[in-house]
């Protein structure tokens, strides 16, 4: 496939609520866009890194430096005869996957519908539907406690808590008094050390599924010593950049459940290889979000149905976040069971471009 063309352009959807987790606030989703053109064919993928540098190192500025003046120009104009052929265009840079992965996504949607397959077929996804909870951020508990039952109602398959510092077993024992059975999840957002070992093991006693990554973003070795002295899984999430460090992860036992993050770990190939040396580890992995609005949505849903991805994922409905999507496909889960989007082959999603040029920011075009 020949790609004639990029369109690059940073969208702005505000959030219905803000979202807070332990290292800021969120009010506004702010993400590059990109359309890849070819062959009377369009690919669309979302970048996942933010403004600045709060949850990894990457930022939009940046990446739109890089995407601009390094990765598209020596992308149009070429002919890809499958993903696996944008290695040398994308391996020679250091770090940068949510910038790799923008591209790589985007070709990924773009190949599919030229073999006229859905995503989740060229992937090898096996699952009909993807079972997803809700990532709750961080309120008060009277606050906390009014979500949980929201979404206990609408029939999410688990609650995920973002907790910090000062913010963790207090809310623990109130969720757990009214709800002591649910499958509940925390995750601090790196905002914990080794040296709060004990308040870590106060958590024990609550039953969580897992704890989301509770050291630092550029740990694994340490998470390994907080495993060893808890009973509760370990799942790595910002750690967790490249098939690298999952396989030393895993050879660490620095956790117990991986989060995927098809945006942070560089695009879909590295995301399902990740993804299989888990599964060849009898570790189970489930999807994380960013926020994503459709189109990151959509990708997610896909890669969601290979068949190690047994947790329940975070891309809940679309209408928890933004009053009004940038696809025309709803996105919406029911009974905490959301359905592969499928207009069509790829992501099976397509652009609402009357709504979509309200929300642009800023445009390009690369040729
Ligand atoms: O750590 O999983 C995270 C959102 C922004 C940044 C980091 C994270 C999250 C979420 C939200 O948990 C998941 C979602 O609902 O998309
Ligand atoms: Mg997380």
């Amino acid at each position: 496939i020949r790609i004639e063309s990029a369109e690059l352009r940073i969208i702005s959807l505000p959030l219905l609520t803000p979202f807070v987790i332990s290292t800021g606030t969120m009010t506004d989703k702010i993400f590059p866009l990109l359309i890849l053109k070819g062959e009377g064919l369009e690919g669309y993928a979302e970048a996942v890194m933010d403004p600045f540098p709060d949850y990894l190192e990457e930022t939009i500025p940046g990446a739109m430096a890089f995407l601009r003046d390094v990765l598209l120009p020596a992308l149009v104009g070429q002919r890809f005869a499958s993903p696996a052929d944008l290695a040398p265009i994308l391996d020679p840079w250091r770090g940068n996957r949510m910038a790799k992965a923008i591209v790589e996504m985007a070709f990924w949607d773009l190949w599919s519908k030229a073999l006229g397959l859905p995503l989740k077929t060229a992937l090898g996804g096996i699952k009909q539907t993807v079972d997803v909870g809700v990532s709750l951020g961080i309120a008060s508990v009277e606050r906390t406690l009014e979500r949980v039952s929201e979404s206990v109602e609408a029939g999410y398959k688990r609650v995920k808590l973002k907790i910090k510092q000062g913010h963790d077993v207090a809310l623990l024992e109130a969720v757990r008094k009214v709800y002591p059975t649910i499958k509940l999840t925390v995750d601090a957002n790196t905002d914990y050390r080794l040296s709060d070992l004990s308040v870590l093991q106060a958590m024990d006693g609550f039953g969580l599924d897992y704890i989301e990554q509770p050291l630092a973003y550029d740990d694994i070795y340490d998470h390994a010593q907080l495993q060893k002295q808890m009973k509760t899984a370990i799942c790595l999430d910002e750690s967790i950049r490249t098939v690298i460090h999952a396989r030393q992860a895993l050879q660490m036992q620095a956790g117990r459940v991986m989060n995927i993050k098809v945006g942070r770990v560089g695009g879909h190939s590295e995301a399902r290889m990740i993804h299989d040396l888990c599964k060849a580890f009898d570790v189970p992995v489930w999807c994380g979000g960013m926020l994503e609005a459709g189109i990151g949505r959509a990708h997610n849903i896909h890669l969601s149905t290979l068949s190690n991805f047994t947790k329940p994922g975070d891309t809940s409905s679309a209408s928890r976040y933004f009053k009004r999507d940038i696809v025309n496909e709803p996105l919406e889960a029911a009974n905490g069971v959301i359905a592969v989007p499928s207009n069509g082959a790829g992501i099976g999603v397509t652009l609402d471009m009357p709504f979509l040029d309200t929300v642009t920011t800023h445009r390009e075009e690369i040729r």
